[in-house]
């Protein structure tokens, strides 16, 4: 039905009627995206089953995705491009006088995630089936994704998102499929021959049913398997209170937890983890039944990856099935499980990392508890040998200790791979943040620095630098990225640069029309694009970037002969609901654009704009449209960053600290190639470590520090009741914390420098060209295959199946 393009139209039109009862005359813009979707799945479908079948009849070890999030973002054109029937649908379409870009309006973004882990899992699910790699996602079908954001009167404020409000195309729904999760209740142990086996009795189950979507790779015909998750109740609960267990039950995937750094400890989120954790185990046990007379050799047949610790319980769960229902020893069941689990750490922050508190922890899951209890009492046997007598260490490395269940320490114990996702994190990692654990476990840490999948952030989302890289160096470098190399012989090639610095104008002025047409505000595309986009946090310091506007700003006002080439600073940014500080930097951004924006006398050098709802089809539109990546972390404290990777290959210029992939990206560009400033990870652990910082001391001895501190609570921008008294005491009372004001000169000096390189176009134009050209090795392929081969041990399926 996708041959040619009469073939589809006939279809099309057949299919229209079928579906939505409609004549073409009657139908919508919804009903031609829905008919289009089911279309696309119909098509996907014979590959889909045939995947699944080769992969049973071929016994090939499957890897699971466990992750707690996927940031999907939207699937229609992605799934054209990827089954190269793009130009097919889209030249049909306007046949019928539909325009595919109209289409995609109308789907909303899958957004069942907070941002860089969520989003990592997403382009991890596209490359394992672009590679031809058998590796599936779990998650949970959450009805809503994270929150909607809505700037009122310069402030955050939160809308629940709905993008089920009109069914979701992709899903299939598998009731047969269903297995049931139980929470509460109590375990009892009985002697069966002097044998003990536990019982879990009087629980509250839930009906875990799944909703499968195809993820298809790009030019292959395989199709892996996103399983999400959905809560429901089951037809007959022993719960006396119909209405509580309902809602009780239909909570589990109701929301999406927005947080991604906080440990709150509610009891929801653990439920939600089990729930998804304790599904995803059963059914791939289900099945993997089907094929093998025992368990024995899961481990090799079976890889269950977790994504941070949020699915930890996967090991206790797992142990739960040997020992319960497969009847093993613990030790046949330790040895399976610590062999089928490999986990990846994403975080050093200390607020992020979880702890449950045995309180909580113990009654909803008694008999997952027993487990946990167990896997730590033996490893503290294993430590008292290894280190006997030590008993602060052991303390220290305990899974539960305090009335309080660790859940890193679990995963790192109960898993065979334990990595980073930069090489400083990883470092940092083995050196400080689990050294203990190195010591023991040497041979489980290992790095795999992050990627992206180039198909969506480069071929989808920038059109034209996609036909710009084709002619100059062919299409190879859309199967092998790492080709993208060969555009350095166009270093040279005067043509070939105003061709690339004619797209970025394009994708400027799309954006700017955008903008216009959103806020008003107007931008000049010729300024330079300063961005900084990613969830907001005071690590990340979107404030550095805000006090240097306020500077600059300054300088114009106080001295007419002040020069700097025209800046457009751009923001895309969500907070936490309840992360307060988080909600008065995005109100400072507003306050100070809302100032400059509105001063003539700045406006051809100076704008400042806040871009609502910041989501992945948004960051679609920005990436191409970058000049200036901000990448602008407390060196140490962002563990890679993808978002930098994205700027990288659309060709914007890192601004950036030595943080995370910000060392691999300087590494890859050469150091004149990116603007680098601040202090080193090192230095600023230990000044942690050692003290040595006053923030005071910068504020009395900086003039330019102190005007635009001061300007934070003298009204200067117009503000009223000591709005953003809390940030200026974060700088001065607490500290600074995240070394904002130890930063600052450095990073005026910096941005100056980028000021400077701009304004020489051919040179810009040439560090641009040399960012694209080196940015073949953060595509997520590289990252996929370097899981394959050093921790999952699973290889292409190309040519070995079907
Ligand atoms: C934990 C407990 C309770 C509630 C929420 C959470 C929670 C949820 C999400 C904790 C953390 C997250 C997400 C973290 C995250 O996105 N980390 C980012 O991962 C990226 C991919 O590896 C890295 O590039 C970023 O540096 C890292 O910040």
């Amino acid at each position: 039905m996708f041959s040619n393009k009469e073939m589809f139209t006939e279809t099309f039109l057949q299919r229209l009627e079928m579906t939505c009862g409609k004549s073409f005359q009657e139908s919508t813009k919804r009903d031609h995206y829905h008919t289009l979707g089911i279309m696309i799945r119909e098509y996907v479908s014979s590959n889909w089953i045939k995947t699944n079948e080769s992969y049973r009849a071929e016994k090939e070890k499957q890897v699971y995705y466990l992750s707690i999030e996927f940031l999907l973002g939207k699937l229609l054109r992605h799934n054209l491009l990827n089954l190269g029937i793009d130009d097919v649908v889209e030249e049909g379409l306007k046949e019928l006088g539909i325009e595919l870009s109209d289409l995609e309006e109308m789907e909303a973004d899958a957004a069942l995630g907070n941002g860089g882990l969520g989003r990592l899992a997403a382009c991890f699910m596209d490359s394992l089936a672009t590679l031809d790699l058998p590796g599936h996602g779990c998650g949970i079908r959450y009805k809503h994704g994270l929150f909607e954001q809505k700037i009122v009167d310069g402030y955050q404020v939160e809308l629940p998102e709905q993008w089920l409000r009109h069914g979701h195309v992709w899903e299939v729904r598998k009731a047969d499929l269903a297995v049931d999760v139980p929470f509460w209740g109590r375990v009892e142990a009985i002697n069966n021959n002097g044998k003990l086996e536990f019982r879990h009795l009087e629980a509250e189950t839930v009906m875990a049913v799944p909703y499968d979507l195809p993820v298809v790779g790009y030019q292959t015909d395989t199709v892996n398997t996103l399983r999400l998750w959905s809560a429901e109740t089951t037809p007959y609960p022993i719960n006396r209170d119909i209405m509580k267990y309902k809602r009780d039950t239909e909570l589990i995937s109701e929301f999406l937890y927005p947080d991604d750094t906080h440990d709150e400890g509610k009891i929801l989120r653990l439920k939600q983890q089990y729930f998804l954790v304790s599904a995803s185990i059963r059914s791939i046990v289900r099945s993997y039944r089907k094929q093998h007379a025992s368990l024995i050799d899961f481990h090799k047949y079976v890889g269950l990856h977790i994504n941070d610790t949020h699915p930890v319980l996967a090991i206790p769960e797992l142990m739960r099935v040997l020992i319960d229902e497969e009847g093993m020893s613990w030790e046949d069941a330790w040895h399976i499980t610590t062999n089928t689990i490999s986990y990846t750490n994403h975080t050093t922050l200390a607020e992020a990392l979880e702890k449950w508190p045995v309180r909580i922890f113990q009654p909803l899951l008694p008999r997952i508890f027993m487990i946990v209890n167990e896997i730590n009492e033996r490893f503290c046997q294993d430590l008292w040998t290894q280190y006997p007598g030590d008993w602060r260490k052991i303390e220290d490395m305990a899974i539960i200790a305090h009335d309080q269940v660790k859940m890193a320490h679990l995963a790192i114990v109960g898993s065979y791979s334990v990595n980073g996702v930069a090489a400083i994190h990883t470092e940092i990692l083995k050196q400080r943040e689990m050294n203990q654990f190195y010591q023991v476990f040497p041979e489980k840490f290992n790095n795999k620095t992050n990627g992206i999948t180039h198909r969506r952030w480069l071929i989808k989302s920038n059109p034209k630098l996609t036909s710009l890289i084709n002619e100059g160096i062919g299409t190879k470098w859309v199967n092998h990225p790492e080709h993208l190399k060969e555009l350095q012989f166009f270093q040279q090639d005067s043509a070939f640069l105003e061709q690339l610095y004619e797209i970025k104008q394009d994708n400027k002025k799309s954006l700017a029309e955008k903008i216009k047409a959103k806020t008003g505000i107007v931008v000049d595309p010729l300024s330079i694009f300063d961005v900084q986009v990613k969830r907001l946090h005071a690590y990340k310091r979107q404030l550095l970037n805000v006090l240097h506007i306020m500077y600059l700003y300054n300088r114009l006002k106080e001295d007419s002969s002040f020069q700097m080439y025209p800046r457009t600073f751009l923001f895309g940014a969500k907070a936490s609901p309840g992360y307060y500080y988080a909600k008065k930097i995005i109100k400072l951004i507003n306050t100070i654009a809302e100032k400059i924006n509105n001063d003539k006398t700045v406006s051809d050098k100076l704008k400042v704009v806040f871009l609502e709802n910041y989501r992945v089809s948004l960051a679609e539109e920005i990436f191409p449209a970058s000049d200036v990546s901000e990448q602008i972390s407390t060196a140490s404290k962002e563990a890679s960053g993808t978002g930098n990777m994205k700027f990288m290959m659309n060709g914007a210029l890192t601004l950036g600290t030595l943080d995370g992939a910000n060392i691999e990206i300087k590494e890859h560009v050469g150091d004149d190639n990116i603007f680098i400033f601040g202090l080193t990870a090192e230095e600023v652990m230990n000044y942690y470590q050692y003290g040595g910082y006053t923030s005071v001391d910068y504020y009395h001895h900086d003039k330019r520090i102190r005007q635009v501190v001061d300007q934070l609570t003298n009204g200067y921008f117009g503000d009223l009741d000591n709005e953003f008294e809390p940030i200026h005491d974060s700088l001065l009372m607490e500290n600074d914390q995240y070394f904002v004001l130890r930063d600052f000169s450095s990073y005026i000096e910096a941005q100056r420098e980028v000021g400077k390189a701009y304004a020489d176009q051919n040179r810009w134009l040439k560090m641009s060209l040399a960012n694209i050209a080196n940015s073949g090795f953060f595509s997520s392929d590289r990252t996929i295959q370097q899981y394959a081969d050093d921790i999952w041990n699973i290889s292409s399926v190309k040519g070995k199946v079907r």
